[in-house]
């Protein structure tokens, strides 16, 4: 089970990115954004106590936001890996990630980071903002929470996983196709 975590900042592409790689490598791909959205649509409990937040452009609170992804994980027992979109997103989110996979006898692979400029990626969620009806891309002040957020809380997360050795960086800036290529050399290599 080859599991890699796709990291970076709000717009980076890990969610463009997922739809390439997941057909690539045959990996099960896991939005935690996307469930929180499907959620969100479907006006479910979960979707409820999610939308405060999202709607804001703040991190939904751990302990919901895990119990969510190990349901979404424990869905697909016999998968070749996951492709991990979104999650983990603070330090408590990758311990609970570790955890889990050590008790199913297995692990994050590697992380992989799309690398831009903030101001780049505050075009691109402006721009999805005009069509996506995504209430968190259409005002630059929740757009700049959200980076504010992730400064805060999903940085730190890049020396977890440089110690284990696992952090790779990639330059996210580029056409799709090109970043597909960059991102498909590391996993090709692990
Ligand atoms: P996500 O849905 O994960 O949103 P994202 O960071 O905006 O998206 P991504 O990086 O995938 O960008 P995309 O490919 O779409 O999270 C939304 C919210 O959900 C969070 O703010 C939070 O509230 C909540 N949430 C999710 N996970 C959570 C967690 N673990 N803990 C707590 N809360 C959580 O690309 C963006 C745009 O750029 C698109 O329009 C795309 O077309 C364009 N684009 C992509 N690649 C491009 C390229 N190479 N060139 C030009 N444009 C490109």
């Amino acid at each position: 089970m080859t599991n890699i975590v796709l990291f970076g900042k709000p717009g980076a592409g890990k969610g463009t990115q997922a739809e390439f790689l997941k057909e690539k490598y045959k990996l099960t791909h896991i939005s935690t954004g996307d469930v929180f959205r499907f959620n969100l649509k479907n006006d479910t409990q979960l979707g409820k106590q999610a939308r405060v937040y999202m709607d804001a452009g703040d991190l939904v609170p751990d302990e919901l936001t895990t119990k969510m992804l190990i349901d979404e994980v424990n869905k697909h027992p016999d998968t070749n890996g996951i492709l991990f979109d979104g999650y983990p997103r603070t330090l408590s989110q990758s311990e609970a990630l570790d955890n889990f996979l050590t008790s199913i006898n297995s692990k994050v692979a590697a992380t992989i980071a799309l690398e831009a400029d903030d101001e780049i990626l505050i075009q691109r969620l402006l721009e999805r903002g005009k069509t996506s009806g995504r209430i968190d891309d259409q005002d630059e002040e929740k757009i700049r929470n959200r980076y504010q957020e992730y400064n805060e809380k999903t940085a730190p997360l890049m020396n977890y996983y440089q110690a284990q050795g696992k952090f790779h960086a990639v330059n996210g800036i580029g056409s799709i196709a090109e970043i597909t290529d960059r991102v498909s050399a590391v996993i090709d290599n692990l």
